[in-house]
């Protein structure tokens, strides 16, 4: 139950926060890889658990998958996953010991899904496109989405922890202290965009949130334009870190129609952080985000908040963990 008390708690939430140095030079650039590779097929997914979902989503395109396959494939190992405490049921609760999950899925002619605050759903990016494909609607949430999912022949998994997110959850109930955590650990939510060899874009999205969230938070990664954003004509982008900042400027879909204008994928992640910062009054001591994008070209770029935040590529060269740029970054 969230009390009056959280919630106050959660009201309180950034008012302390002091304007960073950085922030006051507000021109200050970023040193930006700007990638390119100008290769085809190109995966790009967010922190260390995208090498195993990169290799599978190259998998489903070698074996003559679309790319919409395999950014839903891909992103499926990582929901899977038992170990990750930020994607999937295993992930961490909200602050009622509850996991709840979001995620979204989109195509590079717009076509679009999204679950969000799903429950007891094992892989809610499939469930996505399931909205995508066999509904009119683009996003369903809560109990709809779960009776939903139901009707679609997906099985109701067992309403029960983790035994290391219970353990987690208990300790953090001695407190019960709303604080969002800036990443420590090297992964979180899993965004992947990709390119396929005919150069058609696609991107997934998935994730349980911040931890001890209020029960009923929803963030971006279900957000179409916040979490995820995708436009064959343009470029694709995705999103991580802390939900609220990163809706607060539609950040996907900023990076994209920042391509669309002419920026390039790294120029224009650079810009969203920039403007992530400006909207957040520089009071980002306790925000942690990350951005990806690429293009049909085969550029890409990468920008975080602050240092830690890095991305899984795929090429044919092979899969490895690329840093990305940050605010902080020395020149
Ligand atoms: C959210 N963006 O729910 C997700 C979680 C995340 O680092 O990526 N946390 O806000």
């Amino acid at each position: 139950m969230t009390t009056r008390k959280d919630f106050f708690k959660l009201g309180l939430l950034g008012s302390t926060l002091l304007i960073p140095d950085a922030f006051k030079k507000a021109t200050r650039l970023f040193p930006g890889p700007g990638f390119s590779v100008r290769e085809k097929p190109l995966i790009l997914s967010t922190w260390n658990h995208g090498i195993a979902a990169n290799a599978r989503a190259w998998e489903v395109l070698g074996s003559g998958g679309s790319i919409l396959d395999a950014v839903e494939q891909g992103v499926r190992v990582t929901e899977n996953d038992e170990t990750n405490r930020s994607v999937g049921l295993a992930g961490h609760p909200d602050r009622d010991g509850i996991v709840t999950l979001d995620a979204s899925i989109m195509k590079g002619n717009g076509d679009c899904g999204s679950v969000a605050f799903v429950r007891r759903i094992k892989h809610p990016i499939t469930l996505a496109r399931k909205v995508m494909e066999n509904t009119p609607h683009i996003m369903l949430a809560g109990e709809g989405a779960q009776q939903f999912a139901v009707s679609e022949g997906m099985p109701l998994e067992d309403e029960k922890l983790h035994p290391d997110a219970k353990n987690a959850y208990e300790k953090w109930l001695e407190e019960a202290e709303y604080k969002p955590v800036i990443n420590i650990e090297n992964h979180d939510t899993i965004g992947m965009i990709g390119l396929d060899g005919d150069g058609n874009l696609a991107g997934s999205c998935t994730t349980s949130g911040l931890s001890y969230k209020m029960h009923g938070r929803v963030g971006d990664s279900p957000i179409i334009g916040a979490g995820l954003y995708v436009d064959q004509k343009s470029g694709a982008a995705t999103a991580t870190g802390m939900g609220e900042s990163i809706i607060k400027i539609c950040g996907s879909f900023l990076a994209v129609e920042l391509m669309r204008q002419g920026r390039s994928p790294q120029e224009a992640c650079d810009e969203v952080v920039r403007r992530l910062i400006e909207k957040n009054r520089g009071q980002i001591d306790d925000i942690q985000a990350g951005f990806i994008a690429m293009n049909t070209e085969g550029d890409y770029g990468a920008a975080a908040v602050r240092p830690g935040f890095n991305f899984a590529r795929h090429t044919s060269g092979g899969n490895e963990m690329v840093d990305s740029s940050n605010y902080f970054s020395e020149r």
